[in-house]
């Protein structure tokens, strides 16, 4: 199967290459594609190197699907003609997915609304990903009404820059010294803790955090739920963490929430606290799954949970979760 990936050269390109490659994606032939300065550069795949090619020449060449990451107004303004020239395309960016048009797709969650007709398919936030993955087999089982979450984001959400200012903040203060380094936020990430993920809204709440409220709604398919969130940047690098006081419409025995969640796709329950086992982002990092653990009773109100939720927001909260969407699309005949 021919396979474009553009934003090939970003940090969740990248990754969407690692991710095809490890779980032995069908590519026939790869089309790496990045903004016109990136054109001849090469990237790799497989051990083998592969030019980078310009939007134009991957539509000519008719790719059965497309992974976009290449920031929003990139998609909006070529996703359209990918699929008019019949390519589906998976976008991870934020341009499609409020879209009541195109679909917003956790395979664990809502594939089944897949069918033949949906060109543009949207990759939801790596934060809401993997919230709904563990808060599904929940839903099903107890009715989710309320969801409050509050989260502990990676730098490598933002991108390669946070990442280099991260870095670049420890090296300087090892070393002493007055180096420069790249600025992604406002102020240091090292050392400090930033209460704010993308833009300020009207309502006084960031973009990120009414991803997590709309998004959430959208892929559950229910929109009764009530989401509140706070998103929150700290410095680490191996995943997001979240903490997430769940409210059911029934109550629960903990034993059987556990039952669930073991038996759930795509989560592994990390649980002791006799011995201190709990989910962290240095475990999850280069890991698919999602982690949790914490659970425990909100001893404040009736049938309420407290949960701790860790994944590495590079993988499921991006490449893998495309890449899954892409095997599901592959499975059912959907990929021409
Ligand atoms: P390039 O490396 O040529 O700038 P990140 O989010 O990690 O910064 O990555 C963004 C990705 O999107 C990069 O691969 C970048 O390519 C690509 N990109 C940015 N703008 C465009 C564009 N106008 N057309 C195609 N790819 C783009
Ligand atoms: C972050 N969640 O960690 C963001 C990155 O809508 O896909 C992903 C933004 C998005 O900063």
């Amino acid at each position: 199967m021919k396979v474009a990936v553009v934003g090939a050269t970003g940090l969740v390109g990248t990754k969407m290459l690692q991710v095809l490659a490890e779980r032995n994606f069908p590519v026939t032939e790869l089309l790496p594609v990045a903004s016109e300065r990136s054109v001849g550069k090469e990237v790799e795949f497989k051990g083998k190197k592969f030019k980078v090619v310009s939007m134009t020449d991957a539509i000519a060449a008719k790719p059965a699907v497309a992974l976009f990451s290449a920031g929003g107004s990139t998609s909006l303004e070529w996703a359209p003609k990918f699929a008019e020239a019949g390519i589906t395309v998976i976008d991870n960016s934020s341009a499609w997915r409020m879209d009541p048009t195109k679909k917003l797709v956790v395979p664990e969650v809502n594939a089944h609304v897949l069918g033949k007709d949906d060109k543009i398919i949207a990759n939801p936030n790596c934060s809401t990903i993997q919230m709904v993955v563990a808060l599904e087999p929940l839903h099903k089982k107890y009715n989710i009404t309320r969801i409050v979450v509050s989260t502990y984001q990676s730098v490598t959400g933002t991108g390669k820059k946070a990442v280099d200012q991260l870095m670049g903040e420890r090296q300087k203060a090892v070393q002493n010294a007055n180096g420069e380094y790249p600025m992604a936020y406002k102020y240091p990430i090292d050392l400090n803790v930033i209460p704010q993920i993308d833009v300020f809204l009207d309502n006084g709440y960031t973009k990120e955090e009414m991803k997590m409220v709309n998004e959430t709604k959208k892929i559950m398919g229910d929109d009764a739920i009530r989401v509140t969130a706070t998103t929150v940047r700290i410095p680490v690098m191996g995943g997001h963490s979240e903490s997430v006081n769940v409210e059911f419409n029934k109550d629960y025995q903990l034993n059987e929430v556990k039952q669930l969640l073991q038996s759930a796709p795509g989560v592994v329950l990390v649980d002791d606290p006799a011995s201190q086992q709990y989910p962290m982002p240095m475990d999850a990092h280069e890991k698919d799954e999602v982690f949790v653990g914490r659970l425990r009773r909100d001893e404040t109100q009736p049938n309420t949970l407290n949960m701790w939720i860790v994944s590495d927001n590079l993988r499921k909260g991006a490449a893998t979760n495309a890449v899954q969407i892409a095997e599901y699309l592959m499975g059912k005949g959907l990929l021409k």
